[in-house]
């Protein structure tokens, strides 16, 4: 699905704002037909922004139900005779709109974008009334899942995951313009011969367009023309699909982020350009051979975080500054990656991933598949996970949605290098391997060009995981020292080594996706006791030597760059605080741990010494 832009031919509005809010927890806003009228309320809520913590008032933080949000938006005069377009970036984790009295759309998943055509329903330079009602709603069936309960003192939602159930409207809402006849996907994929002459082959960038409109755009070709960042074009070509060759290209590298420009023209029969569209190019290569994962067919070693979408009162909602000054943090401590836990960011991550040269694992927001974890670690009832009343074929086809919707939108970005299609799922019984075998085929089918893994949690070790020879890359989130052997360093590490040695003899490379210890800032101990500063970093130290030990480790993702909020619980105080930054972004002593042992690994180039 194609971002919306400003072109020669294309216009954008943003309906970021405050619009008018009303909780609905019973349901009774669509028989009411609050879409049809002003909507009674006097509350307004910023978009974007997750609603439940910018009240103060436990009814909207806990809120379970519908939230409505309405605006009224002026078309622009100058849109008349084009394709207008509403799109939400996201709405969490569902929505239903209306323009005007007419339903419009349905989307199911709260972490990805969605739009329809309202050319019908809008004249230019009149106002209209745009109305979405936002589910919050986790179930069995919904990607997280969850479970809500009908209580005498009212609904309450249950979940199996780690972070706070933030909801409404996270990212921008747009209204913007085609021409009727236009460029409606564009994917590319590039290939550089390494092997070439000097050792800096030819690039190469396949591309592939499509187009719609009133007659197909059936009298209209395609033209591209691929300009370096300089400006200077570098390539041209002509039909739906070809391949370009940039001789000598500068390559999209972790920590050069560079970018050529694919211009996208659709010409119509008088050669008159009826639509263009710009996509970002990144030309690299990505690879797993053996246990190594190869970017540009170097060995790559990942630094950095898990991290989560979240801020103290926006919740969920992107923020261009947080993304600015999160990225700066990654410069500062010398990381060059992070993992999207536990679902797909805003656009806006990606985009300021692809300039920044940080390289991006991508994730579908799967997470707590498991009720394992959840009756183990937190005491939830005890139910299994793939049943037909718990995780079954329905709530695959919405998994395979998701992982459809996260390719089709991140597909062009350079920055990502590999999709993970669960967190943590149950790995270790026949039940979790019919449910994912379709899934990693799905994912593998949609992308050739990208490696596909999901994450394994510590409750499936190794030896037990079924679903190890269907990931691309094993990737590990593992707690020794803190869930298990909490506290005894020593023996932590070596039980922590005797697994790692157990995946190596996979032949695969592993990330470990996961390690981190909650520290209260500003505790600390002579003694390195839990949840003191001092205990954080000898625990990421452990961490550090195992690593070391084990060739086939090909990158570290301490969990979490920042604490961030989760649901109440007698294991959290005030969230989870794994951060190496606090909530605000402050560092912790681990974080100047951390800093100095990433600065060397980025000066030694993109593979560990
Ligand atoms: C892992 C989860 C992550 C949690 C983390 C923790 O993947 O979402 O926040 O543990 O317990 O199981 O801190």
């Amino acid at each position: 699905m194609l971002r919306p832009l400003d072109t020669a031919t294309r216009e954008r509005k943003s309906l970021t704002g405050l619009w008018d809010f009303r909780l609905d927890g019973t349901g009774a806003g669509h028989d009411a037909r609050w879409f049809a009228a002003p909507l009674e309320t006097t509350t307004t809520m910023p978009v974007p922004a997750s609603y439940n913590d910018v009240l103060p008032d436990a009814e909207v933080r806990n809120h379970v139900g519908d939230a409505w949000y309405q605006t009224m938006v002026r078309v622009p005069r100058g849109w008349d005779g084009q394709r207008v377009v509403l799109r939400f970036d996201s709405a969490t984790h569902r929505a239903v709109v209306w323009v005007g009295e007419t339903e419009v759309v349905r989307h199911e998943g709260g972490y990805t974008p969605f739009e329809v055509d309202v050319t019908a329903l809008v004249t230019a330079g009149e106002e209209v009334r745009v109305t979405a009602a936002v589910n919050n709603e986790l179930t069995f069936q919904s990607i997280p899942p969850g479970i809500v309960k009908d209580t005498p003192q009212g609904r309450r939602q249950q979940y199996f995951h780690d972070f706070f159930n933030y909801a409404g409207i996270h990212r921008s809402v747009w209204l913007y313009t085609t021409p009727t006849n236009h460029v409606s996907d564009v994917t590319v994929a590039t290939d550089v011969d390494h092997r070439g002459a000097g050792g800096t082959g030819a690039g190469t960038v396949r591309y592939s367009v499509e187009t719609a409109g009133d007659e197909g755009a059936t009298d209209t070709d395609v033209q591209v023309t691929l300009r370096d960042a300089a400006g200077a074009t570098v390539a041209t070509g002509a039909g739906a699909e070809g391949a370009l060759t940039v001789t000598d290209p500068h390559l999209w590298a972790p920590g050069d982020g560079y970018l050529y420009e694919l211009d996208v023209e659709l010409v119509g029969a008088d050669g008159q350009v009826v639509d263009s569209y710009l996509q970002t190019v990144g030309i690299r290569t990505v690879e797993v051979r053996g246990a190594e994962f190869l970017i540009n067919d170097e060995p790559f070693y990942f630094t950095g975080f898990g991290k989560h979408e979240d801020s103290a009162i926006r919740g969920k909602a992107h923020d261009d500054v947080l993304l600015v000054h999160d990225f700066a943090l990654l410069d500062w401590i010398g990381a060059n990656s992070f993992r999207t836990s536990h679902y797909p960011y805003a656009d806006e991550v990606y985009d300021y991933a692809d300039r920044q040269g940080i390289v991006v694992i991508d994730e579908v927001a799967a997470v707590g598949q498991n009720m394992g974890v959840m009756s183990g670690l937190l005491g939830a009832d005890p139910v299994e996970t793939f049943t037909p009343d718990t995780v079954n074929d329905e709530s695959r086809e919405v998994h395979a949605a998701a992982i459809a919707e996260l390719i089709a939108r991140d597909k062009n970005h350079p920055s990502v290098v590999l999709w993970s299609i669960a967190n943590e799922p149950e790995s270790n019984t026949e039940a979790s391997r019919k449910y994912f075998e379709p899934l990693f085929a799905l994912a593998k089918q949609l992308d050739t060009t990208r490696p596909v893994g999901f994450v394994n949690v510590m409750l499936s070790p190794f030896g037990t995981c079924q679903l190890a020879d269907l990931t691309d890359v094993i990737m590990l989130n593992r707690y020794y020292g803190w869930y298990v052997d909490t506290g005894d360093l020593r023996t932590a590490e070596t039980h922590w080594l005797a697994e790692l040695q157990g995946w190596a003899t996979l032949d695969k490379p592993i990330v470990i996706t996961e390690y981190g210890a909650d520290t209260y800032p500003g505790l600390h101990s002579m003694t390195a006791e839990p949840w003191s500063e001092e205990f954080q970093s000898a625990y990421l130290d452990m961490n550090h030597r195992v690593f070391d030990q084990v060739p086939q480790v090909v990158g570290e993702q301490v969990w979490n760059f920042a604490d961030f909020q989760t649901s109440v619980g007698v294991f959290r105080v005030d969230g989870n605080k794994k951060g190496a930054f606090t909530r605000d972004r402050r560092p912790k002593a681990a974080a100047h741990r951390l800093r100095e042992r990433w600065t060397v690994i980025r000066g030694q180039g993109v593979t560990k010494a």
